[in-house]
This record gives structure tokens, C-alpha cells and sequence, in this order.
């Protein structure tokens, strides 16, 4: 324990020299994190935000790019080399080909560095000339905000944790079976901590698609290149003394540690720690189509992924972070373009109730924060259509047919969003397990063929006012 937290700080300290030489003497860098659940809109998002800080015809929002003073912006190799490059080229490609398509799943970490060479405002102006800003942005999914919790853990606690809760939900019932079958003081025995694990991930998928979003250990359900690993070998059994040398019980609780060091902490000491500035995204909207449950459970997985960014409540991470403390945090509620301007005010109201708990404490620690609506890729426009009398304030666009493609146009009314969030936030918290009264319904839109003039990023709701909350003060 000793060596392996001296090791942590040893780490840290080296790289925040590193850090603080480069800005001092050489040019100033941003970490940007982007994250979110699964689906929240991560990859869109860093696609539109570049396309749009390399075409700045559509930031108007962003002070550097409208006073005129970013006079160049490109992309470079990025420094970190064990990371997978966000593949930008790529996933522009889907979305502005003749026949446009949403990128596909990615789920995994991954880097871009973008560079911006800008002309400093006010009494330096006439002086200097342009500086270089590096903004290096890191893609990487919430889920694995969600495993620092295990941390505090020991082997027992998280697998009676864990038990407790499948033995609530019918689709957990063929894992459960296994489980409480075994017998943890025998013998370890490979196949059946394999049969077991697999289960266990395979529930764990099961509840992604219900809706759950708290599906921990988060990288049972994006493995990667750790597939088939022990570390992620092993699944919540029930505990029984003695736990002997060689047992089935002894080895779980062993793999159980080796994912905390080996994949856990590595995440936080190599990615989470260096950030400067972080984008939360939620897809608010989606959650709230699927019900009250999926509202809930969405409040308690924010708040989950948010105590990440309160320094102290983790021993481990306030060690790794040495009074280093995220300087912004942005929430953004994602995909506004599916509703009208209209009802935007009250879906960024939702968006700030969603995380007020985990806003208030994050706010005291020093970060600044803020929350606000987004669409980082426009797919809609916007009509007003009469309806028994009435306006209704609709969402035009092609609607996205099950396999992906663009299927036919549609006017659309999602329904009204309540003007107090906590008629949402009520029910979700009460465990209701339908809305009362209106319903509200979510529609998928394929994205629209664009014609982009030169110097134009794609369209998008509110990029620019989010690139300024992130960047500007930098700019
Ligand atoms: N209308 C609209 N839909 C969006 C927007 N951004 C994302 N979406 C939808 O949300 C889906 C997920 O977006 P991604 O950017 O792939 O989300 P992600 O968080 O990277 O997802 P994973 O990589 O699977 O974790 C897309 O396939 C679109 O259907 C947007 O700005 N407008
Ligand atoms: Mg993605």
C-alpha cells in the first residue's frame, strides 16, 4: 500500500513539473475533458467542436473567434503516445458525407490535440505577436467515473452490495442462481470463475438496456484489450468464513483488488488527474422519454460520476491530485435540437436540477460551473404549427429509421416539459413508474445533408457559448 501510493504521488509531482515548465516557458496548454454515459453524445460532440474551432463562421459565441484574434487553428499529433487518436477525420465523415450517418459507438479513451494560434488582447496587443494554445481534448466514458466508488471498498462490501440489488430485478435471477450455488471456501476452480464472470457481464448488459446507468465495474461492459483478463474475471459471490488460501472466495477478492490497482487507479492517476476542464454530458432528454425510473437513476449516476470532482471525499484521489482541482465544469444536456428554442430554457432547468447536489459542492470547492443546453450537431429546424387552435412549437427533420438511415421527413411535438423541474425530478425521486398525466416523446433524427459554406463548421445550438465557458478565458 505504502509503495504503491508513494509511487501515485511520485508520478503526479514529476508530470505537474512537466505541466508548469511547458506553460511557463513555452505555450500554454488546455485538457479538456469529455464525458458522459454511454450514448450521451461524446463523439459528436468533440467532432462539431473541432470542425467549428477549425471553421469559425459559426462561433460567434466564442469572443476570440468573433473579435477576429484566433488567426489560425490546426491539428497536431498529440502528446500522449499510449492513447488512441480520436478519430475525428472519420467520424466528420459520417456526419457530413451526401449520405450523412451518427458515428458509430466508440467507448473507449481517446485524444486530440487542436492548436490555436491567437493574437493577445488589451495593452499586449500591439506588442506580441500571436501565441500558440494548445487544447489537447480527452473523450473517455463516464462509466469509469462511476468505478472510483470501489475504491473505498473492500471485496465483501462491494459483492454484498451488489448481490442485494440483483436480487431485486427478475433479469438478474439466472446470475443470482449461480451464484448463491456456489460454495465460496472451495477450491478455486478456473472454468466456473469464468462461467461466473460471464454471467455477471452478461447481466450487467441486460441493465445498460433496461436503463440502468450505475453498471459497475464499468469495464465488464467496455472491455477493450482487457477481455478475458482476470482482472475482469471475477463476479460478486456470497461470503462464507473461512475465506481460505486457494479458495474461490480468496481468488475473486484477489482479482477484485488487481482491477482496483490495475485498471482503476492507472485511469485516474494517468487521464483524470491531468484535467484542467471538463464537459459532463447528459442525454436528459432520452431519460426522460424512458420514464421516471430512468430519471432517477440518471440523478444518482450524475451525482455518482460528479463525486469525482469533489476533492477530498476520496482518500486516494485527494493524494493523486495534491490541491489540483478541475477549473470549470460544464454540464450540458445534449440532443436540444429535438425540441423548439421554445422549451430550451426548461430542459437547461432540468439540467441544473439533475446535478444540484453535486453542483453546490463542486461550486464550494472552487470550480466554476455552469449548465446549459446543446445540440452539437443540428439535425432539426424549427415551425410552428397549429394545432386545435393552438401553436404548437415543432422540430422538423428526417427521422432515423431503425438500421441507421434516413428515413422520411417529419414535423414533430415532443410535448412540453414542465416549467418546474421538479415535477421531473419528484416522481423519479418517489420510484413513480410513469409520468402522470402529458407523456413526453423522444424521436431519433438522422443527420441532415449538409451544404457548408467556406469557413463554416456545421450547424449546431449553442457550441460557441460552450466553447467560451470552456476556453475563452484562455483565448
Ligand atoms: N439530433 C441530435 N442527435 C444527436 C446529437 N448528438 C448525438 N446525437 C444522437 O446520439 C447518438 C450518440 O451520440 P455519440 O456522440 O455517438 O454518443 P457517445 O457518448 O460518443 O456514445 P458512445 O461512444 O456509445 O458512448 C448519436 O448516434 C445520435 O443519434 C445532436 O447534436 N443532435
Ligand atoms: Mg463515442
Amino acid at each position: 500500500m505504502v509503495i504503491a501510493s508513494l509511487a501515485d504521488g511520485v508520478v503526479r509531482s514529476v508530470e505537474n513539473a512537466g505541466d508548469r515548465i511547458s506553460e511557463t516557458f513555452f505555450e500554454p496548454v488546455i485538457r479538456l475533458g469529455v464525458t458522459g454515459l454511454a450514448r450521451a453524445g461524446k463523439t459528436v460532440f468533440i467532432t462539431s467542436l473541432v470542425a467549428n474551432l477549425l471553421d469559425r463562421g459559426r462561433m460567434p459565441g466564442l469572443a476570440a473567434a468573433q473579435e477576429g484574434r484566433i488567426v489560425a487553428a490546426f491539428l497536431q499529433p498529440q502528446p500522449d503516445d499510449t492513447v488512441p487518436r480520436f478519430e475525428y477525420e472519420r467520424h466528420l465523415r459520417a456526419l457530413t458525407s451526401a449520405e450523412p450517418h451518427w458515428p458509430d459507438s466508440t467507448r473507449a479513451i481517446s485524444e486530440l490535440r487542436l492548436s490555436l494560434r491567437v493574437q493577445p488582447k488589451g495593452m499586449l496587443a500591439g506588442l506580441q505577436g500571436p501565441r500558440t494554445v494548445h487544447v489537447d481534448i480527452v473523450d473517455y466514458p463516464g462509466e469509469w467515473l462511476l468505478d472510483l466508488a470501489l475504491l473505498d471498498q473492500s471485496y465483501d462490501q462491494w459483492a454484498g452490495d451488489a448481490l442485494s440489488w440483483l436480487d431485486k430485478r427478475a433479469s438478474a435471477q439466472g446470475f443470482m442462481e449461480r451464484a448463491r450455488a456456489v460454495d465460496p471456501t472451495a477450491a478455486h476452480d478456473e472454468q466456473l470463475a469464468q462461467d461466473l464472470a460471464t454471467r455477471f457481464a452478461r447481466y450487467l448488459g441486460i441493465a445498460r438496456k433496461e436503463g440502468y446507468h450505475r453498471c459497475t465495474p464499468g469495464r465488464f461492459l467496455l472491455p477493450g484489450d482487457l477481455a478475458g483478463s482476470p482482472v475482469l474475471t471475477f463476479a460478486p459471490i456470497p461470503f462464507a468464513e473461512p475465506s481460505r488460501r486457494g479458495s474461490l472466495h480468496r481468488e475473486m477478492e484477489r482479482r477484485f483488488e488487481a482491477y482496483k490497482s490495475k485498471v482503476v487507479k492507472p485511469f485516474f492517476r494517468d487521464h483524470f488527474a491531468r484535467i484542467d476542464r471538463q464537459v459532463v454530458l447528459v442525454d436528459a432528454l432520452g431519460a426522460i422519454n424512458s420514464g421516471p425510473e430512468a430519471v432517477g437513476d440518471m440523478r444518482r449516476a450524475m451525482s455518482e460520476i460528479l463525486a469525482a470532482f469533489k476533492p477530498g471525499r476520496n482518500a486516494f484521489l485527494t493524494r493523486l491530485l495534491r490541491g489540483k482541482r478541475v477549473e470549470k465544469i460544464l454540464f450540458a444536456a445534449t440532443k436540444a435540437d429535438h425540441l423548439h428554442h421554445l422549451q430550451h430554457p426548461r430542459l437547461t432547468a432540468i439540467m441544473e436540477a439533475l446535478t444540484r447536489d453535486a453542483r453546490d459542492k463542486a461550486q464550494f470547492a472552487g470550480a466554476d460551473t455552469a449548465a446549459l443546453s446543446l445540440a452539437a450537431l443540428r439535425a432539426t429546424t424549427e415551425e410552428m404549427r397549429s394545432h386545435g387552435g393552438s401553436d404548437l412549437p415543432c422540430v422538423r427533420g428526417s427521422l432515423l429509421n431503425p438500421d441507421g438511415t434516413r428515413g422520411k421527413q417529419a414535423a414533430f411535438y415532443p410535448g412540453a416539459l414542465p416549467e418546474d423541474p421538479a415535477q421531473l425530478i419528484g416522481p423519479a425521486m418517489n420510484g413513480d413508474t410513469e409520468w402522470l398525466g402529458a407523456g413526453y416523446q423522444a424521436m431519433s433524427f438522422a443527420p441532415a445533408p449538409l451544404t457548408l459554406s467556406p469557413g463554416d463548421g456545421p450547424p449546431h445550438i449553442r457550441l460557441d457559448r460552450a466553447a467560451q465557458f470552456l476556453l475563452g478565458d484562455r483565448l
